[in-house]
């Protein structure tokens, strides 16, 4: 039986690529905080009906000996690394928490599987905000990167860094150039899920209006569901490479909310306020991907587009709120 570890077990990609692997027949290790397991209920929300078939190993992404002793225990075949702080707008209130600890995670996974298990397979989130300030529209594996956070910066070093295990070290190393994905399980900070619980909300009449910051911005929504299968592709290789992972499709943030809104009767126009501390210092105005090189060589595309994903989320939202209010 194949053996998977994946750091950030409990996030929306997580959650989602455990699944898949088990499906597989993977036997899956879960690297995790120890204040996780002490509070299940409230950290592991989207892991809970999975628990009793993964194995969780406690632990930190920001100590060495911590994920040299996990890889030691599991000597995994094939290692997801996802954990990172990945709200860009916070790396924006403190810098600090972001960079650092983004690029030592990857780094010292990096280390110990080439201490460790130097045939494992290794898989980097990666990230489209590394293009930042686009040199091209769409961007593709060639595009040059000028990120626009320190977010981006974090990424973009744990980008080479795993090019550089791959061409210095010979380890079996992938980045994943992923666009924004979401699904119902997205957290409630990022814009598609603030707008879709907002809407949820306000059909509901248990909220007024919804507080956005730059409605111009552009992104390639694509679903957290597809792009974990990708992940696993990129593994599934005989050499590493790295690959954009995207629909092809760029929306405005004032779309997604013309669509959610309507999705439920309303006009966004009515409900939706410009605040402007939710601008950032240095925005990403359109981030749209080509993920030809993943469709002729991993055999990738995406399933799920803006409409049905849209949807799906405003469904999701109005269930969960008309859920609570019934159990109160
Ligand atoms: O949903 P967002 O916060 O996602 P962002 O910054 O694009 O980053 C996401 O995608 C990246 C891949 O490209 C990942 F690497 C990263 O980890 C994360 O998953 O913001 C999307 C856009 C931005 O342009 C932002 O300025 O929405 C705009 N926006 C407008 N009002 C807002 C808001 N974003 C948030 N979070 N909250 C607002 O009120």
């Amino acid at each position: 039986m194949k053996k998977a570890f994946i750091t950030g077990i409990t996030g929306q990609d997580g959650s989602y690529l455990a699944e898949l692997l088990l499906e597989k027949g993977y036997k899956v290790y879960g690297f995790v905080r120890r204040v996780a397991l002490e509070d299940e209920q409230h950290r592991m929300g989207r892991i809970l009906h999975l628990l009793k078939n993964i194995e969780l190993i406690p632990g930190t992404m920001e100590s060495y000996p911590s994920i040299y002793r996990a890889v030691s225990s599991v000597k995994p075949d094939e290692v997801y690394h996802l954990a990172a702080q990945s709200f860009v707008s916070y790396s924006f209130e403190d810098e600090f928490s972001t960079l650092q600890p983004n690029i030592s995670g990857v780094h010292y996974v990096l280390s110990a599987l080439t201490e460790i298990v130097p045939k494992a397979k290794f898989y980097f989130a990666a990230s489209s905000e590394m293009f930042g300030k686009v040199h091209q529209v769409p961007q593709n594996e060639r595009t040059s990167f000028h990120p626009r956070s320190v977010y981006g910066i974090s990424k973009v070093a744990g980008f080479d860094l795993t090019r550089n295990y791959r061409e210095a070290y010979g380890l079996f190393a992938c980045s994943g150039i992923l666009y924004n994905h979401e699904s119902q399980r997205r957290g409630f900070e990022y814009v598609t899920r603030k707008i879709t619980s907002h809407v949820a909300l306000i059909k509901l009449g248990l909220a007024k209006k919804l507080e956005l910051g730059n409605l111009d911005a552009k992104r390639d929504w694509g679903h957290s569901k597809d792009y974990v299968r990708a992940m696993w592709l990129m593994l599934q290789k005989d050499k590493p490479d790295d690959y954009v992972i995207c629909t092809g499709k760029a929306h405005s943030v004032r779309q997604f909310c013309e669509k959610a809104f309507s999705c439920v009767g309303l006009n966004y126009e009515d409900y939706v306020v410009i605040n402007e501390k939710f601008f950032r210092p240095a925005e990403v105005d359109i981030l749209l991907g080509d993920y030809s090189k993943a469709k002729k060589e991993l055999g990738w595309e995406p399933t799920i587009l803006f409409d049905e994903l849209v949807s799906e989320m405003v469904d999701y939202d109005l269930q969960l709120l008309s859920k609570k209010g019934r159990n109160k």
